[in-house]
């Protein structure tokens, strides 16, 4: 299974690219780059600190928990491109966070060295222990996303893929539904437009995740074995 934003959207937490959404707000390359973080470290932290308050304020949906329901029958390996905590919270034991996780910290330095961060704020002056500023764990535009050849693996494997609320224009996520075997069924559930190219074996349920995660989990759910 592979979640964007749209998957925490009915959480209160904002997407990126819809009418609303954080782009509109915020260009990417004055918080979401490398070179944001060497220009203005006080505006990058600034942004992030207030969606970990955002966060914290937020509890998990019906579609995140539907997907913990799923995980009682079938094996559920869930790549998520949000940094959120929602599937974890939601009780879901298999996630691996593609873009980073909002409430870790990781050293400028090092990217190894790795931080639970205690409560919304990360400041200037939190230090690493070698002794440099630590930054959000979050993978900026222009850095490698080291867990992709994971994820390609994962994806391969499964006998069934579902896509949840992502725009599918960012990569290397993107491109994992291309890691898809011949003849595995891609299911992707989001009410928008999708840039997915039409291969014979993807259906798009064009639903809000909550109703659209639902109805599909009744349905695996209520499937006996053959
Ligand atoms: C609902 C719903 C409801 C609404 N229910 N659905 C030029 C400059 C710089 C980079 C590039 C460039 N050209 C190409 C690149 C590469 C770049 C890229 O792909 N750019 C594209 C724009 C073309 N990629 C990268 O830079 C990546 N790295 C890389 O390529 O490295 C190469 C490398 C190799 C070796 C060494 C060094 C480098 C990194 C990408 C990192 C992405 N980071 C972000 C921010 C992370 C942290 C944060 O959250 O702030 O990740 S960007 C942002 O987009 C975030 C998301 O995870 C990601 C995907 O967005 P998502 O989830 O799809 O959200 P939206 O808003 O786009 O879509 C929401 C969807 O929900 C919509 O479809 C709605 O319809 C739907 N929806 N309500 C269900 N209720």
């Amino acid at each position: 299974m592979l979640s964007g934003a749209g998957m925490s959207a009915e959480s209160g937490l904002r997407t990126f690219r819809d009418h609303g959404g954080l782009w509109e707000e915020h260009s990417i390359y004055d918080v979401a780059t490398p070179e944001a973080w060497l220009r203005d470290q006080d505006l990058v932290l600034r942004f992030y600190n207030q969606r970990r308050k955002q966060l914290l304020e937020s509890i998990p949906n019906s579609a995140h928990l539907a997907l913990v329901d799923l995980e009682k029958k079938f094996k559920l390996t869930i790549i998520t491109q949000n940094i959120d905590d929602l599937h974890e919270r939601a009780g879901s034991t298999e996630v691996m966070h593609l873009h980073g996780e909002l409430r870790k910290a990781r050293s400028s330095v090092r990217e190894d060295l790795l931080y639970d961060i205690d409560g919304w704020e990360l400041k200037q002056g939190d230090l690493c222990e070698e002794g440099s500023q630590l930054r959000p764990h979050v993978v900026w535009f222009g850095e490698a996303v080291p867990m992709i050849p994971k994820a390609e693996e994962i994806v391969n494997a499964a006998d069934l893929v579902i896509v949840i609320g992502t725009s599918l224009s960012v990569y290397p996520a993107a491109g994992l539904i291309h890691a898809a075997s011949s003849g595995v069924p891609v299911i992707l559930i989001d009410p928008g437009n999708p840039e997915m190219n039409k291969a014979s074996d993807t259906y798009h349920l064009r639903k809000p995740a909550g109703e659209g995660v639902t109805q599909l989990t009744d349905l695996l759910m209520s499937l006996d074995q053959a």
